[in-house]
């Protein structure tokens, strides 16, 4: 092992190799997740600074019996995707020196980025080159393209531009074998066999390591308005999407549902963020309205939809953020949901997606059978219903001691939900990924053959198990 940890040094530089057995070496950032479920020990992280780098790295750990490679980008991801487990024989990959944005074509409407770019550096690039990169979600501040490549993340602009995979154009990826494969495309069209930049995005860094990424640009919008609006039940909010898919068009960019439970999370842990309309109702709506023409035009279009959501029923009371502050300002609430249950203590996560026109009666049921097995459960309820995408997270009974709940029902709980959402026809991962954590789950509820073919890519692109073993597949 001493051998390679030299051979690492000698790639990267010895400033960008970590081991515990540096003086005062504390490797938690890389080797603990995000929601602190899991602490693994690697054999050393590794912070390559180019593409010719890591593909040095992966020979060398390729050559050394008994090592394997986590990739990782910002460590953002919620389920335990990007840290090593214990055993000391690990390599963590991070790829957050490889920031670069190395190119803008405005004629192409695309950016080339380097894997570790943090989304909002991405995403301002974009900007004062005059355009819009729309990917958008809470971690946006730490996490990277490389990683939402690798989880093809969601986000909360997805039901008008997609998950990262659909703004995605062109890959750059070091095989298992340490090889190069340059697929930096710009092409929207490119029908010349497999679609190897497919099979890459959403692998959760067990096919390849994404080091660089064509991705999409569009013009930004002339004016964004963004409402808040109270909604008497989940039946409403799926109305009140109906309605805003009419009214809107392809101006609707964001449709968010958060519970009354949620959002007392967010009110309790942030009280300064002032959380508008939630006490008196059991659900609110966020929605986005993103409009090329003026903001005026996008005023009269939102006023008027809002207006028919009152007279149906489906609304019972609205905001309009009435300049770009407040727009954040209610956004923010929306994205510290996340940190709020993180402040109140681990809950058991659930990312599902169900067809939209069965979520109402998918909660009401399941609402109904986790009442029924732990009375007083609280369920952190929320999501891109625009998508069908729910978090659906079950929080310990009020009082109750969270690290006891989830030993005693985790897998009890995400049994009888993943039943529902199998029940339902839905998706157990709709977002964040399979990691570790939903690994074993997977032989239940994927379709067997999808299973097979599945094994036999990996077996296909990583023989020696070397890229991110047992994750995704356990
Ligand atoms: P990491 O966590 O470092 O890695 C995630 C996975 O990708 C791992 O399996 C890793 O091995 C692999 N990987 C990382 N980099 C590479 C690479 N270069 N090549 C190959 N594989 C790689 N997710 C959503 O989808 N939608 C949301 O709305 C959302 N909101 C979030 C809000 C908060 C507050 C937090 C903490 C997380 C949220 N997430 C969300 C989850 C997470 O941010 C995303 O999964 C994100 O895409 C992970 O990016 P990362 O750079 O942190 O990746
Ligand atoms: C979000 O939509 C993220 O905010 C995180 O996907 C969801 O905290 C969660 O469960
Ligand atoms: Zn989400």
């Amino acid at each position: 092992m001493n051998k390679l940890i030299a051979q690492l040094r000698s790639i990267c530089g010895v400033p960008h190799v970590y081991t515990h057995e540096d003086a005062g070496a504390d490797l938690s950032a890389w080797e603990l997740d995000w929601r602190k479920r899991s602490r693994g020990r690697s054999l050393a992280v590794v912070r390559p600074g180019s593409t010719a780098e890591v593909a040095a790295v992966v020979k060398a750990c390729a050559a050394t019996p008994g090592v394997s490679i986590v990739p990782q980008g910002g460590n953002t991801g919620l389920v335990v995707g990007s840290v090593p487990d214990d055993s000391g024989t690990q390599v963590v990959l991070s790829m957050t020196r490889m920031n670069a944005v190395r190119a803008i074509d405005p004629a192409n409407l695309t950016i080339t980025v380097e894997a570790g770019c943090v989304l909002q550096n991405l995403q301002a690039a974009a900007e004062q080159a005059g355009f819009l990169f729309p990917l958008s979600l809470g971690a946006e501040g730490s996490c990277t393209i490389g990683g939402n490549l690798g989880t093809n993340a969601g986000g909360t602009q997805v039901l008008r531009y997609g998950n990262t995979r659909e703004l995605c154009l062109g890959l750059e990826v070091v095989t298992a074998q340490g090889e190069v494969l340059n697929g930096l495309t710009g092409l929207r069209k490119d029908n010349t066999g497999y679609d190897l930049r497919n099979l890459m995005i959403g692998s959760e860094g067990t096919l390849g390591i994404i080091t660089a990424a064509t991705m999409k640009l569009y013009p930004l919008p002339a004016a964004q308005l963004t409402a808040w609006a109270a909604v008497p039940s989940m039946q409403a909010a799926v109305d009140l999407l109906g309605l805003a898919h009419q009214t809107l068009g392809p101006g609707l960019t964001g449709f968010e549902v958060m519970n009354q439970f949620a959002l007392s999370l967010v009110d309790k842990h942030y009280p300064q963020l002032r959380v508008p309309l939630w006490q008196d109702t059991p659900w609110c709506v966020l929605l986005e309205n993103s409009d090329s023409e003026n903001e005026q035009h996008a005023r009269t279009q939102f006023e008027a939809l809002l207006e028919r959501a009152l007279e149906q029923g489906c609304v019972s009371d609205a905001v309009v953020a009435e300049n770009l502050s407040q727009a954040h300002g209610l956004w923010h609430i929306r994205e510290s949901i996340t940190l709020a249950q993180a402040e109140e203590g681990l809950n058991i996560k659930h990312d599902i997606s169900i067809p939209v026109s069965r979520i109402p009666a998918f909660v009401a049921e399941t609402d109904a059978l986790l009442q029924r097995e732990i009375p007083g459960v609280r369920l952190v309820d929320f999501g891109h219903l625009g998508d069908g995408n729910l978090h659906y997270n079950v929080q310990a009974p009020e009082g109750g001691d969270n690290k006891a709940f989830l030993r005693d029902w985790e897998d009890k709980v995400n049994t009888l939900v993943f039943d529902q959402v199998h029940k339902f026809e839905g998706s157990i991962s709709a977002e964040h990924g399979v990691g570790e954590l939903k690994a074993h789950k997977l032989p239940t509820y994927k379709d067997p053959t999808a299973l097979a073919m599945m094994r036999a890519i990996k077996q296909a692109l990583d023989p020696h198990q070397l890229l991110n073993p047992r994750k995704v597949l356990a």
